[in-house]
């Protein structure tokens, strides 16, 4: 097949010369274009769609507004940034907010959700899928068709931490093309070891594969497992699905602290069986639920979509990995660093890793 490419780049050239000097430029520029197609074929790459090609579109914030006790307005966008997965290695996400995963949201158990999406991508219809609400699939988490607005109108009953998606067909596009991320629902009554809680984060486990590939994306492997953390409150943390970010700037806590994180592995296609290194885990409650509520575990097994809230207390100074203890997925780079120090300061010392 790349012969196949080959012979038409020759032939492209010797076109080019037979159809006199004013045509060069412009047969030079198509040459251009042409071998870069080469490249991409012979790496394997699939091309980024025609009207994406050159579209980067700035991060847009989540708007939220509490409308009342129990109802607040949701709106976010789905567009088309650049995202940078590894150092040095862009990769043109389909987002919401132009976030990969998207942003964080956080609501109250009982509340009514009145969702809006803006759909920014000029191509492509997109929709919204939040694992945390009742609705009527087929009307309320339908299409929103490029350049217009939906809203939509869901109640959030259930506690948890819960993965949120596109869920446009081919829905494995939309997902693995970075579709995806993370809404908390807060319990009415709390965890009962709320009161224990000196530090929280949020860490969301995702796959990148080749660009828009929806057989990679079908039969193949990632090529990156990642790890981000999204701010739950101003001035925290806010990462997208990358290979680096949480081992260049570590999660800090102090000696002594009990750590919660809300966890959420948003595949789309691999577990995850989330572990973190040098401690163990004191309560779990899986998918978020008060009502499931486990002890002294070593590791949490998280299917795709699936969350969790896991406590833990860190006794010495040192560099805890966060990791899945899927090792060819750390390898991949699924690996986020909490550093704890006597102050709960970044001392600037290098910090270790898996
Ligand atoms: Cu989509």
């Amino acid at each position: 097949m790349n012969k196949g490419v080959k012979i038409l780049l020759t032939s492209a050239l010797g076109i080019g010369l037979l159809t006199g000097c004013n045509q060069q430029a412009a047969d030079s520029k198509n040459n251009k274009d042409m071998e870069q197609k080469v490249l991409a074929a012979e790496k394997g790459e699939v091309e980024v769609i025609k009207p994406h090609q050159g579209l980067n579109q700035k991060p847009i914030p989540l708007k939220m507004e509490r409308v009342g006790p129990n109802e607040v307005n949701v709106e976010m966008t789905s567009q088309i940034t650049d995202i940078e997965i590894d150092k040095g290695k862009m990769y043109k996400a389909w987002t919401f907010n132009g976030e990969a995963p998207g942003p964080l949201v956080v609501v109250n158990e009982g509340d009514t959700i009145n969702f809006t999406l803006k759909n920014m991508d000029p191509a492509i219809p997109h929709s919204m899928d939040f694992h945390a609400v009742h609705a009527s699939p087929s009307k309320d988490f339908t299409n929103v068709e490029p350049d217009e607005t939906g809203t939509f109108s869901y109640p959030a009953n259930k506690p948890g931490v819960f993965m949120y998606h596109c869920g446009t067909s081919p829905v494995l596009s939309h997902i693995a093309n970075g579709m995806h991320g993370t809404i908390i629902v807060k319990p009415k009554a709390g965890y009962p070891t709320d009161k224990d809680i000196d530090r929280e984060f949020v860490i969301v486990q995702n796959e990148w594969y080749k660009y828009n590939d929806l057989e990679d994306f079908t039969n193949g492997v990632p090529s990156h497992v990642v790890m981000s953390t999204k701010a739950l409150k101003e001035g925290d943390q806010n990462t997208n699905g990358d290979t680096f970010s949480l081992k260049d700037k570590p999660l800090l806590a102090k000696v002594g602290d009990k750590v919660r994180i809300y966890v959420n592995n948003v595949g789309p296609n691999e577990v995850s069986s989330f572990h973190v290194v040098g401690t163990v885990f004191d309560d779990v409650y899986m998918d978020g639920n008060p009502f499931n509520h486990m002890k002294g575990l070593q590791t949490v097994m998280l299917p795709a979509s699936g969350g969790a809230v896991v406590e833990f207390t860190v006794t010495r100074e040192g560099s805890y990995s966060i990791l899945t203890h899927q090792f060819n997925h750390a390898q991949k780079g699924a690996v986020a660093i909490l550093k704890v120090t006597e102050t709960g300061e970044d001392d600037g010392t290098a910090t270790m890793g898996h």
